[in-house]
């Protein structure tokens, strides 16, 4: 089948956003409510495990907080700790301080040259999406994604693989003509379990994850003057991914 569509994770795939974006903006949201917790870095790799913020945060109190003593009204602090860390992550990608990384501006405008379908693929709240597009890789870019899946709008977050049957749905395609690009090992089991192949780019919170079945696995997507590292699989030659290594990887 041919490749006709290609699916970005957001969290570490468009952007290295958790340990300079999320952890901070969740700090900070603690802090404004009273709280002494404070996620360092290293804790917040092991929180990571747990894919959403609000259930992130449930996630820290029951297992790193215990002597925490919830309050009878937990789900609604959960709720507006929440709604104020997003507004902080989004004060954070306004202010410029989260790029795109490597190829991903140079991939996307070579798939929309060659009419492919584009989505957004992810766990993090819908306007965490639309600011960092917008921020971060051009005003109009929300408008080149075909489809954008994020947030709640399935109850089972990643590593399920619902947000990709709901994508693909959208999309109006086969998993077969797709190709998903992500950074975890919650989301290549959340895509893999869509019967999607993956290419992995890994972040330093994830380069020692398990993504055995991957398509391959990169240090990023490259540009032609700053190479990718091929981690695993073949890059054919190439330096830096394109749309013709991409459909190498479909095959
Ligand atoms: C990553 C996530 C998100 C963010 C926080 O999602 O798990 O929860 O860490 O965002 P992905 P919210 O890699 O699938 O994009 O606080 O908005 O949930
Ligand atoms: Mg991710």
């Amino acid at each position: 089948m041919t490749l006709t569509s290609i699916l970005f994770d957001v969290d570490g795939t468009l952007a290295d956003t958790e340990r300079d974006g999320h952890r901070i903006a969740f700090n900070k949201a603690f802090e404004a409510f009273g709280l002494d917790w404070n996620w360092d870095v290293e804790l917040y790799g092991r929180l990571l495990a747990v894919t959403g913020g609000k259930e992130r945060i449930r996630h820290y109190v029951d297992h790193w907080n215990k002597a925490y003593v919830k309050p009878s009204d937990f789900d609604d602090l959960v709720s507006q700790l929440h709604r104020e860390k997003t507004k902080y992550y989004a004060e954070i990608l306004e202010a410029g301080n989260i790029p795109m990384r490597p190829g991903i501006s140079r991939l996307l405008k070579e798939a929309m040259a060659r009419d492919m379908k584009l989505a957004i693929v992810t766990t993090t709240t819908p306007g965490n999406v639309t600011t960092l597009l917008k921020c971060s890789l051009d005003p109009d870019a929300a408008n080149w994604f075909d489809v954008i899946a994020a947030g709640d709008i399935v109850p089972a977050k990643k590593p399920a693989p619902d947000i990709y049957f709901w994508a693909i749905e959208r999309l109006g395609v086969q998993p077969q003509a797709c190709i998903a690009v992500e950074d975890s090992e919650n989301g290549f089991q959340a895509s893999r379990g869509a019967g999607i192949k993956t290419v992995i780019t890994v972040t330093d919170y994830t380069k020692d994850q398990n993504f055995s079945g991957a398509a391959a696995i990169l240090s990023d997507l490259g540009e032609p003057e700053t190479p990718f590292n091929v981690l695993q699989g073949s890059s054919y030659g190439k330096r830096y991914a394109d749309i013709d290594l991409f459909e190498r990887w479909h095959a």
